[in-house]
């Protein structure tokens, strides 16, 4: 294995310290609404998705500032959706990330705002030249971003999961229930990096096939979790799907043949990382560690 370890706990590093800097304590008005922010967006979570964007970045050696600066963006709008997606309106959960939900530790007006907070920096983030310096990368993050996390990406995701089994209970609907709610923002966090890091177009088109597994193998693993994981790791609620009639991979394909997908996604994803030799490494590797993930 690379330092796998080592890289992913130095961008959560980065990422807290990032998101600590651009969520400054203010006084007045404001102030209960950016504590909320910063309970929910700083030191908690994997931080796997600014992960892949920094490093999918460093595989074309794009500068690191824009890498962070990016990844900051999108882990802003993934702890939105947690925030929302924790709300008494959708799964109404009292844990996350090993402590309340943020509706449980303030209150559900405060969550609700914060997350919409949360959302709109993402953008403010990427609009600011410190992001980059040519302003159509600029717009072209922004647009990326926004398809990803909207209406034809996560929010229609989570519109599907919502309905339970009336988006039909088969593969075929389970798996593009997760494409958008899980896979569209992780699919941007690699692609922002090889945007960032100007990869060719079979670059790029190697990368989200990577990233396509990727994000199915890590929902795979999640519903696994959600199935047979423990709350003491997860840091969450678990046998929630099925007690609240929702459709996942496990209660459509049962947890042994789950597992047997994540392995045959999990070795896919790695082939398409074979053209790339030892840059590819770090993402070769990113890939054990979703597959072998406990939380
Ligand atoms: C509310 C618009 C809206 C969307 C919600 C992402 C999402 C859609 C809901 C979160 C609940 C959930 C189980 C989603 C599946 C994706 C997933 C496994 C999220 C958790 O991601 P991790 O494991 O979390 O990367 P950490 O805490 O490590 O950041």
């Amino acid at each position: 294995m690379s330092n796998f370890n080592a890289r992913l706990k130095e961008a959560a590093e980065r990422v807290n310290n990032g998101l600590d800097a651009l969520l400054p304590r203010p006084q007045g008005p404001e102030a209960r609404l950016v504590e909320a922010m910063r309970y929910a967006a700083i030191d908690g979570g994997k931080r796997l998705r600014p992960f892949f964007t920094l490093e999918t970045g460093r595989m074309f050696d794009a500068d690191e500032t824009w890498l962070l600066r990016t990844g900051c963006a999108i882990e802003c709008v993934h702890t939105y959706s947690l925030i929302h997606d924790d709300l008494p309106c959708m799964d109404d959960d009292d844990l996350r990330r090993g402590r309340a939900t943020l509706h449980r530790a303030f209150d559900e007006a405060t969550a609700l705002l914060a997350g919409d907070a949360l959302l709109t920096l993402a953008f403010e983030l990427l609009a600011e030249p410190a992001t980059h310096p040519d302003p159509q990368m600029r717009c072209l993050l922004i647009a990326g971003l926004a398809k990803a996390a909207g209406a034809v990406g996560m929010v229609a995701g989570q519109v599907a999961d919502m309905a339970g089994d009336e988006i039909g209970s088969d593969l075929i609907a389970v798996t593009r229930m997760n494409r958008l709610k899980t896979g569209a923002l992780i699919n941007f966090s690699v692609d922002a990096g090889a945007t960032i890091g100007c990869a060719s177009e079979a670059e790029r088109t190697a990368l989200t096939r990577y990233a396509h597994d990727v994000g199915l193998a890590f929902q795979m693993v999640d519903d696994l979790l959600d199935a047979e994981g423990v709350v003491r790791d997860t840091g969450k609620a678990v046998r929630k799907d099925k007690d609240r009639g929702k459709v996942n991979f496990v209660t459509v394909l049962g947890a042994d043949a789950t597992r047997e997908r994540v392995g045959m996604l999990a070795s896919q994803a790695k082939r398409h990382l074979a053209q790339f030799g030892p840059r590819g490494r770090v993402l070769h590797d990113a890939v054990d560690f979703i597959v072998q993930r406990r939380h």
